[in-house]
């Protein structure tokens, strides 16, 4: 009798102190609520769509008339069905892109919409998508440039009164926001109200961020502010439009300083503040639609490659969809789209440590497969919510009897094995495994994993280059000074336009901003074009300046202005001719 009372004692307490367990303690900073539902979602749609669809530009210099959006068949249902079954599951809508147009009818700018031909003046982008994405099932969230190059008091005090009244609009009427987007692309050359002048601004005082986020914090509570290294809001941008985080990714800052590249891409080990970074890219070279582009969207393996080195480096993965000018996504980018949505489904489809022999401790998972499997992919998680703990860690496979060591084969820095955050994807030669082991070797505090799965990713057809990686030229170029190109052809051709690919990873030599002349015969120069290279220091992708057909024999390329040194540079050049 005393020994069955004796057990149940034990019996309540051990159940009553199960119950109580203590959550582990916190290592260093935590996520919020919001930031742990924004990083579930994995993927989402940026949208791309202004006044630049109907002009062939990447950035709007101000001045465009409002009465070139006219889109003949703009369905917003459209979009949000491709999105939704390209795995997406929200959108970001550029409400207004550097140019300052509106694709709302806001009531502080005449600058919209409301004064194109589209539905009369009567239609609403932002409200239409809105409702898609309600109607889908789908989150929604806005990008609002900071910098306007229409607005005539941009760089001065009344120009944030009028940013803060836009975004007022823009969280009070549209229903609830998962994210706003503000673009750190600010400062310089614009229209501004007829000045057309270069407007300097000093990005860490001119907006006064503080005071805006406590406008969004207070309208919209779910909503996360994105960041690029001014103040510190919810997620931070990763330092490169390409599609890639850095394989080593802790998901902190520090709450004050400077961010620069390294910071935003890798993430700061010791950082004060949880700020976890969002991959963007576009499923085109361009953010905004061009004819030229429709036979470069992104190949299945560039997209899976795009996925492996965001959501699987402890990142989400933002991608763009432009919007054609007739006002729909084009075909070509919404296959491509489900299709790698398909992908990711069959990729993990089957987990094949389930139902395995797996031994574990904190420190060490070995997963035992029943008989010789085919595996090529790795995917671990950390539990969040109480911190980011990994440092490093090895994995190895028990092939043939003696343990093999793997790496990360998409790692471009040594082996690849280093943080894990929300989810890792370690991606290796396919190998016939009796065991897999993975070993935490290096953490900040003592490990909490949830999650160790096993997949075998079928083969890709191998990539064709994307566009702009291709090399073209057999031309006749010499520079003649440090900052000016000469295009020599043996005859006379008539050209309707050029085209620069900026020098392969470097800054050094960019050019920003060119004039380009032709002759005929060495003395009489024209002038066909000058301007600038929009994005081309985030997105350095091929760019084509188009002109009326001339005829030449030569052509002399000038750099006004370079981003960084002091000679130009370049990838290649290409010269199209009739
Ligand atoms: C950049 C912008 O300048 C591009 O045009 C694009 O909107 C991209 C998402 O952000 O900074």
């Amino acid at each position: 009798m005393k020994l069955l009372l004796f057990s149940i004692i034990i019996a309540i307490c051990l159940a009553s102190c199960a119950n109580n367990a203590m959550p582990p303690v916190p290592c260093g900073p935590v996520p919020t609520e919001n930031q742990l539902e924004w990083q579930d979602m994995e993927m989402y749609a940026f949208i791309h769509y202004s006044l630049n669809t109907y002009t062939d530009q990447e950035w709007g210099y101000g001045n465009e008339d409002p009465k070139l959006f006219n889109p003949s068949d703009l369905d917003c249902r459209q979009w949000a069905k491709v999105c939704k079954q390209s795995g997406m599951k929200g959108i970001i809508f550029t409400a207004k892109h550097h140019c300052g147009f509106c694709m709302w009818p806001s009531a502080f700018t005449e600058y919209s919409v409301k004064n194109s031909p589209w539905k009369g003046g009567k239609g609403d982008v932002v409200k239409e998508l809105a409702e898609a994405c309600k109607e889908e099932g789908l989150k929604f969230a806005v990008y609002l440039s900071p910098w306007d190059r229409n607005h005539p008091e941009y760089g001065r005090p009344e120009y944030v009164t009028y940013f803060r009244n836009q975004l007022r609009e823009l969280l009070t009427n549209y229903g609830e926001m998962f994210e706003v987007w503000f673009d750190g692309a600010n400062g310089g050359d614009g229209y501004y109200g007829g000045a057309n002048e270069r407007r300097e601004i000093d990005r860490t005082v001119y907006y006064q961020w503080p005071e805006t986020y406590r406008m969004i914090r207070q309208l919209q509570p779910k909503c996360l502010i994105w960041n690029d290294g001014s103040d510190r809001g919810d997620l931070r941008w990763v330092g490169t439009e390409a599609g890639n985080i850095g394989e080593t990714n802790w998901s902190l800052l520090y709450k004050t300083g400077e961010v620069p590249y390294q910071m935003l891409h890798y993430g700061v080990e010791d950082g004060d503040c949880w700020c976890p970074g969002e991959t963007n890219t576009s499923i085109r070279p361009g953010w905004f639609y061009h004819d030229t582009e429709n036979e470069h969207v992104k190949s299945l393996s560039k997209l899976m490659d795009t996925y492996y080195k965001s959501v699987g480096r402890n990142s989400t993965l933002l991608l763009n969809f432009p919007i054609a000018p007739n006002g729909r996504i084009h075909p070509n980018d919404s296959l491509r789209g489900i299709a790698f949505n398909k992908m990711v489904q069959e990729v993990f489809k089957t987990d094949l440590a389930k139902d395995t022999k797996v031994e574990s401790n904190s420190n060490q998972t070995v997963i035992n497969f029943s008989k010789p499997t085919a595996i090529n992919r790795f995917l671990v998680e950390e539990d969040i919510r109480y911190g980011q703990r990994v440092k490093k860690f090895t994995l190895e496979a028990l092939v043939d009897g003696s343990w093999i060591s793997l790496k990360d084969t998409l790692a471009t820095d040594g082996d690849g094995l280093t943080t894990i955050g929300r989810r890792r994807i370690i991606c290796f030669p396919t190998v016939n495994a009796e065991s897999l082991r993975f070993t935490i070797t290096d953490f900040k505090c003592e490990p909490l994993i949830r999650r160790t799965s096993v997949y075998l990713a079928p083969d890709l057809t191998p990539d064709i280059p994307d566009s702009g990686e291709k090399l073209s030229s057999s031309l006749h170029i010499f520079m003649s000074s440090p900052k000016q190109m000469f295009i020599d052809f043996d005859s006379e051709q008539t050209i309707t336009s050029f085209r620069y690919l900026p020098p392969k990873n470097t800054r050094n030599g960019l050019v920003t901003h060119y004039t380009l002349w032709a002759s005929t015969d060495w003395q009489n120069w024209e002038k066909i074009s000058s301007g600038e290279f929009s994005n081309i220091v985030n997105n350095p992708i091929w760019q084509t300046i188009k002109f009326t057909p001339i005829k030449a024999k030569i052509l002399r390329f000038e750099a006004d202005r370079l981003e960084d040194g002091e000679r130009m540079g370049y990838g290649d050049v290409e010269v199209v001719t009739d």
